[in-house]
């Protein structure tokens, strides 16, 4: 059986409605651009030019390397080419505010007629004249799939490469706990679609890695601290890191995950020094904890199982503060669900 299942019907026919009655879209997505925000945009603009339509692209950071083999990667344009140029309608998409975009993004790009948000965070705001946040979907591009068979396709061989790459990263290669039966299903019909090869996919997204950042994270992970009952594991990375291997804090990304394969870890962390006053944290997830709750302390967001934020502390303090807050969330939830019926 392969049913989809649309839980939010009202807000798909008015976005359908929105692909049938207006011509000019422009399509945007959040700062440092992940593999879903760059999959979905370039999915919804194949499928949009398909219709006929006349589609931009503006992010307000570049295209990461690794995503560089996406068709259409190069239309991506920045806050400059913008000038005078006004959308009929703005989407924006797997931004959880607006100002996600960017600061200069969201001033200068004004749609005239409808600002639409499209996204999968639970901390999502709905910012749009019209918002579909759908918290249970696996990534904003699976979203944008469901879209697109609600309108009765067609999905094309680009859309489908873009879509499934935007799936596959925000799943963490289809073995989070938001990857599904429907996700493995979507999954295998946009490999039919697109004729890829997913092994080929996978390479180009996470092996093709300069040699400095595999050095940057020998130094990150020298500095893992586990809290003596071993469910919190900490590391950090400071700027003469960065110098010493010639990387951009981009490289730190990913790090989080590997201290986060510890055995009866249960909160990972990684602190990111931005200057010597401000620190960005990333959080992960493998027991009862939501860091989406725990990173909105700190007026960050995400996910239950993936999330971040930024501190204005000089990183040991930074590394202290949420430790103890991670602490404090274990100790509730252990009181909550009992020690001994882990999942
Ligand atoms: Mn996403």
């Amino acid at each position: 059986m392969n049913t989809l299942q649309i839980t939010d019907m009202q807000n798909y026919s008015t976005l359908l409605t929105l692909f049938d009655q207006y011509h000019d879209f422009a399509l945007s997505t959040h700062i440092n651009p992940d593999g879903d925000a760059i999959g979905s945009e370039l999915g919804l603009y194949h499928f949009l030019t398909e219709l006929g339509k006349s589609v931009k692209i503006f992010n307000t950071d570049a295209v990461p390397e690794s995503y560089r083999f996406l068709p259409c990667w190069d239309n991506i344009e920045d806050v400059h080419s913008i000038s005078t140029y006004r959308p009929e309608v703005l989407i924006v998409l797997d931004a959880s505010t607006l100002a996600r975009i960017g600061k200069r993004l969201s001033k200068a790009l004004l749609p005239t007629h409808e600002l639409v948000n499209i996204d999968h965070h639970a901390t999502a705001e709905a910012f749009g004249d019209v918002n579909l946040i759908m918290p249970s979907a696996s990534s904003t591009s699976e979203i944008i799939y469901k879209l697109i068979k609600c309108h009765q396709g067609p999905i094309g061989k680009a859309c489908a490469l873009c879509l499934y790459t935007g799936i596959m990263f925000d799943t963490g290669c289809f073995r989070h706990s938001n990857t599904t039966v429907e996700t493995h299903r979507i999954a295998a019909e946009l490999i039919e679609i697109g004729e890829f090869a997913p092994d080929e996919v996978y390479r180009n997204v996470y092996e093709q890695l300069p040699v400095a950042k595999i050095r940057l994270s020998g130094e990150v992970l020298r500095t893992l601290q586990v809290t003596d009952d071993g469910k919190i594991a900490s590391v950090y990375a400071t700027q003469g890191m960065l110098r010493k291997t010639g990387t951009t804090p981009d490289a730190v990304e990913g790090i989080v995950n590997q201290i986060q394969a510890i055995a009866g870890v249960e909160v990972a962390l990684c602190a990111s020094e931005m200057t010597a006053r401000s620190t960005k944290i990333s959080l992960r997830s493998q027991g009862h904890v939501d860091v989406s709750q725990l990173a909105a302390e700190f007026e960050g967001g995400g996910h239950a199982r993936a999330a971040g934020c930024r501190i204005a502390m000089p990183y040991p303090a930074a590394v202290r503060t949420l430790v103890q807050t991670a602490q404090r969330y274990i100790d509730q939830s252990s009181s909550e669900h009992g020690d001994c019926q882990k999942d």
